[in-house]
């Protein structure tokens, strides 16, 4: 399936005429995207381009690591000119965050990306809804277009891939996955430290957090359904804790033997909620249930951010789950 009106080789053409770059990604970024983000800013720079990274909340302290994740800056205020911009695994112009907003002209806007949510915005639209990470689609146009490939870059797409196949584990892992994969590893990426920076090290207060959803979630629908919605003050409650803390805590609720979806909500400051779903069986769309409130993703994992209170939305969110589980065929 493809919602592209471009080739990987168009693109890579678009690249190679042009000399000055914005590279963009959704606000909140995950391993996805700011692998992406770098990735193709390095094998630009390796080009001699001139290359800006964009980002409202940074590589955060977990991607920090990662080799060239320091071109990652937030947008100025004061606008400025480029050739192309670029927008990488983000699903919607709005989650670009300010960055579009410090773009005052760029002949090209081009949008790179897998979520089948894509609204596809811009000029040269590449939307790969099989591949499961954008750091595919960004390895496909390094080779296609005969780009910059060295180790960093290699990692920096490790990362990407690794972040969105759950360490090659999800069902949206493709045997060209595993081949790219083999491509990154003779490149030079060791896999049991980069694995272990990515997946097994978490601060203290992360735990601290688990706790408190363990103590606080629910199992609704005969308990096919595994919630949590975590308040304010328990988040402020925990020293320390930073808003990148709660990824990935959902893995936990979806793990439980016999729920099919897993649902972590947490009140935002301004009256906002952050909704993150996953499903374990491809009959429940839960893209489809978080449209309903704005969001969007993949048909297993997919997200929103919904206006109003926490238990008010908590109360919507699992009803209308209960609605999507009742009325599946
Ligand atoms: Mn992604």
């Amino acid at each position: 399936m493809s919602k592209s009106n471009c080739t990987l080789l168009q693109v890579a053409d678009v690249l190679r005429q042009n000399q000055k770059f914005v590279v963009m990604c959704h606000v909140r970024p995950d391993g996805d995207a700011i692998g992406c983000s770098v990735a193709l800013a390095m094998s630009l720079r390796e080009m001699g381009k001139d290359v800006t990274v964009w980002n409202d909340d940074g590589p955060g302290e977990k991607l920090a690591f990662l080799p060239g994740t320091d071109l990652v800056v937030k947008p100025p205020r004061e606008p400025q000119d480029f050739d192309v911009a670029i927008a990488v695994d983000t699903s919607t112009h709005p989650r670009l965050g300010d960055a579009p907003a410090a773009v005052r002209s760029a002949r090209v806007w081009i949008n790179l990306d897998h979520h089948v949510s894509n609204t596809g915005y811009g000029d040269l639209v590449y939307i790969d809804v099989g591949a499961p990470a954008t750091g595919q689609v960004i390895y496909e146009l390094i080779r296609a277009g005969g780009m910059p490939f060295n180790l960093a870059i290699a990692e920096n797409l490790w990362a990407a891939i690794a972040t969105d196949t759950g360490s090659y584990q999800y069902s949206n892992t493709t045997a060209r996955t595993f081949e790219i994969g083999a491509e990154l590893i003779r490149a030079g990426v060791r896999v049991g430290k980069i694995s272990e920076q990515l997946f097994q090290t978490h601060p203290r207060r992360r735990l601290e957090l688990m706790r408190v959803m363990l103590n606080g979630m629910k199992f609704t629908c005969e308990a096919r359904v595994a919630s949590f919605a975590l308040t304010r003050a328990a988040f402020t409650g925990i020293e320390g804790a930073l808003p990148d803390d709660t990824e990935g805590l959902i893995d936990t609720l979806r793990s439980t033997e016999g729920v099919q979806i897993a649902v972590f909500m947490e009140e935002m400051e301004g009256g906002k909620v952050r909704v993150s779903m996953r499903s374990k069986d491809p009959r429940h769309d839960v893209c489809a249930i978080c449209a309903k409130f704005g969001g969007g993703g993949h048909t297993l994992a997919a997200g929103a951010r919904v206006n109003g209170r926490l238990e008010e939305v908590e109360t919507n969110i699992l009803n209308a789950i209960a609605d999507a589980i009742h009325h599946q065929p």
